[in-house]
This record gives C-alpha cells, sequence and structure tokens, in this order.
C-alpha cells in the first residue's frame, strides 16, 4: 500500500505497521553497508576495539562466516556494519594466506556496489609487545597496494592525565619512522579500549580512531558508519536532524494549501517515512523490527495523531492568524508539527541507545515506547518552535 492510499484510507494500525515495516526496511537499505578488515595477531585487541566502538551486537548476534582462511565475516543484523577479523592471526605463512585471499576478494569486488567492498582497515598492535616486526609492516604495505586504506592501532595502551604511557609514545614514534602508507600522515593511533581498574587508566583514543575512519571512507557508507557507530552521539544527531528538516520541508508543501483540521492525517505518511528514517540514522536494532512496526504503530496511531492534535490546539496560540489555523492546518503548523513528532522520537531512540541490549529489546517491545514517546511530544511544547 502506498503512503497516499495509507494517507486515503483509514489509518488503521495494521495499514499502519505494514507502512512502517517498510519504510523502516528501505531506510536500512539505503543507510549502505560500512565494511571494515581489522588484523592484528591474537590478544592484540581486536573484539574489544569493535565493542568498544560498535557495540557488542555485532560479535554477539551477527552471523559469522569464513571468507578467506583466517577470516571471518561478520554481518550486523541490521546489514549496515560488515566487519571482517582475522581471529587468531599471525603474521608469516598464515599472513600470506590470508592477503592472497584478501586480493582475490577485492579485485573480485572491485567493480561491485560499493557497500560491498572494503572500506577501511585497521591494524592492530599490542602496545606491551613494543615490537613491529618486519613481516608485520610489509603485511600493511601490501594490503594498502590492494587499495585499501589502512588505520595503525596501537592497543591497550595506559593513559594518564589524558598522556599515553611514554613508552607507547615511543614505539609509535619507531612506526611512524617506518614510512608506511598509513593513516592520518603515517603515524599510527594510541587507544585504550576499556577501562583498566588496576592501573585506572582511561579509554582513550577512541574518538581519534572514529574521526580518521571517517576520513578515509567513501562518502556513500558515511550514513552506514553513523548508524554503526556507538561511540560519537552528536554524529547521529547531525544526521537525525537532516531527516527531520527534509520532511518538515515535505509538511510545509502537504499544509502550503490550508488543509481541513479533520484531515492531519495526511501528514501522517511523511511522518512515518521520517520516524522509520530516524530510527535508522541512530541505528537502533531493527532486527528487533517486528516490535518496532509495533512501536511504531502504536506511537503513530496512539501517538501522534493524538498527540499530533494536541500539538496542534497548542501550538495554535503561538501562530500568527490563528483564528485561520483554528479551522484548517496551515504549512506553518504542518512544518511545526511533524518536526515534533520527530524530535520526540529521536528522543525515544536516544533514550532506547542509552540502555543495554536486554533492557533496549524490553523497551522496545513495550507500550512502555509510545508512553515515552507521547511525555517527550507533551514537553515538545515549550522546545519546539513553531518556525520549521
Ligand atoms: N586494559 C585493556 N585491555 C584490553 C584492551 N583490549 C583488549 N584487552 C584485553 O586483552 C585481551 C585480548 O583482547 P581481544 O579483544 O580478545 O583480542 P583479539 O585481538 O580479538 O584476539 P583474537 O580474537 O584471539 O585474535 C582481553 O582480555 C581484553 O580484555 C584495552 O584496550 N585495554
Ligand atoms: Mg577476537
Amino acid at each position: 500500500m502506498s503512503a497516499d492510499e495509507v494517507a486515503r484510507a483509514d489509518l488503521g494500525p495494521a495499514a499502519l505497521e505494514a507502512l512502517f515495516g517498510k519504510e523502516l526496511a528501505e531506510a536500512y537499505a539505503s543507510l549502505g553497508c560500512f565494511n571494515l578488515a581489522i588484523f592484528g595477531k591474537t590478544g592484540a585487541g581486536k573484539s574489544t576495539l569493535l565493542n568498544a566502538i560498535f557495540g557488542e551486537e555485532v560479535a554477539e548476534t551477527g552471523v559469522g562466516r569464513p571468507v578467506t582462511k583466517g577470516l571471518i565475516y561478520y554481518r550486523h543484523p541490521d546489514a549496515f556494519l560488515g566487519i571482517f577479523d582475522s581471529e587468531g592471526f599471525e603474521t608469516g605463512t598464515s599472513g600470506d594466506v590470508i592477503l592472497r585471499g584478501l586480493q582475490e576478494l577485492v579485485s573480485a569486488r572491485a567493480s561491485a556496489p560499493i557497500d560491498q567492498r572494503i572500506h577501511a582497515v585497521w591494524y592492530a598492535v599490542r602496545w606491551s609487545d613494543r615490537r613491529f616486526e618486519q613481516a608485520q609492516q610489509d603485511f600493511v604495505r601490501r594490503i594498502a597496494e590492494l587499495g585499501l586504506p589502512v588505520i595503525v592501532v596501537i592497543t591497550q595502551v595506559p593513559f594518564r592525565n589524558g598522556t599515553p604511557h611514554p613508552e607507547a609514545v615511543e614505539f609509535a614514534g619507531f612506526i611512524t619512522q617506518c614510512s608506511l602508507p598509513i593513516h592520518p600522515e603515517g603515524r599510527p593511533i594510541l587507544t585504550n579500549a576499556v577501562y583498566d581498574d588496576f592501573t585506572e587508566s582511561p579509554v582513550a583514543g577512541l574518538q581519534e580512531l572514529l574521526d580518521v575512519t571517517y576520513a578515509i571512507v567513501p562518502e556513500a557508507v558515511e550514513g552506514a558508519l553513523t548508524a554503526a557507530q556507538r561511540l560519537d552521539l552528536e554524529r547521529k544527531k547531525k544526521a537525525v536532524a537532516a531527516v527531520i528538516r527534509q520532511a518538515v520541508a515535505v509538511a510545509s508543501g502537504v499544509g502550503a494549501a490550508p488543509i481541513p483540521f479533520a484531515d492531519a492525517a495526511l501528514l501522517v505518511p511523511n511522518q512515518v517515512t521520517m520516524i522509520a528514517r530516524i530510527t535508522a540514522a541512530y541505528g537502533l536494532p531493527a532486527s528487533t523490527s517486528r516490535t518496532m512496526a509495533i512501536a511504531g504503530s502504536v506511537v503513530l496511531t496512539g501517538g501522534a495523531t493524538m498527540a499530533g492534535r494536541y500539538a496542534v490546539t497548542n501550538l495554535l496560540k503561538f501562530v500568527p492568524g490563528g483564528q485561520i489555523a483554528g479551522s484548517a492546518i496551515s504549512a506553518t503548523v504542518a512544518a511545526a508539527l511533524t518536526k515534533a513528532v520527530g524530535v520526540a522520537w529521536s528522543r525515544v531512540c536516544e533514550y532506547a541507545l542509552s540502555m543495554d541490549p536486554d533492557q533496549r529489546q524490553a523497551f522496545l517491545s513495550s507500550g512502555a515506547v509510545s508512553e515515552a514517546f507521547r511525555g517527550f511530544m507533551r514537553r515538545s511544547d515549550d522546545g519546539v518552535s513553531v518556525a520549521p
């Protein structure tokens, strides 16, 4: 059923649920997929690094399948993140085998759609190894020769007062002197991915690693990276703000010819699309898509339409010439309403993101999600201005 048909038909929960499910799937599909390959000796901290930046869903729920010897491909259940992990990797002979496999993979996919290619490589070296052997250097060079952008990450570095351990800095200097074709500017990035109880070393360097990764990936997969990463909420918020701005512009168009108050439903299909895109942009697990779909329809029938009316009556007092708006929804009100729905749904998403996976699952599959939405919607009275 098309958005138009939904608007014309009654906004029954089943139709809305179907529409939301379809829009959500489309929103995820249009994010594409960010593919990262990670190498480093066993115990270097690859899995720990991935968990710190992408959350634990990939490792826990992603189905891994071996692609070449020693290289396992994990796909996030929601398909916007793919990881090539080299579990138990050693350089030398097995390194050669991996490189051959990788070479085949890269050339086979050279003309494949962009979201099937590898977009970035992290090469992890544990600082306490204090060694970066010739074989490791060769491996990094050969990956770069395949046309893949490489970042060398020094892992498990103790930090104090924002400063890395001096010997780790020295080690980083050594790697820099190897003049490797790595980002940024030939130097490695120092990180600590988990807080260390004993040394009290804080988590550090992850934001820099993420920023440099953004700098090397194709623009087409930035949205997928933004959805996938769990470190930088600001980037997610920016992406979501763009989604809301676009929906607000569409809503202004819908309301350009004032629509009768009773036809507020005309605005709903656009809001369904917006809500689906917001959900995807945050990278909220749609693997709970069944429950998300229900949540979405609950929100939209019980929430947006109702809360929408509530918002309209409350917004009228801010609208110049409120007497016109009293009988019809103007472009201004349509825009403000849509923005209020978008902002409230964003807060629901952020609230869900702040939970651990089990809590989140429970939240998204319960009525709590629409309650939260209504709560944020009510509070948006003073927070959301009428101007789009
Ligand atoms: N303090 C601290 N410990 C870390 C860090 N990264 C990894 N570790 C610890 O080092 C050990 C190995 O980390 P993993 O992430 O499993 O290493 P891996 O590279 O995935 O190893 P394989 O899967 O065997 O190839 C674990 O006990 C981690 O808790 C870090 O940044 N800081
Ligand atoms: Mg591992």
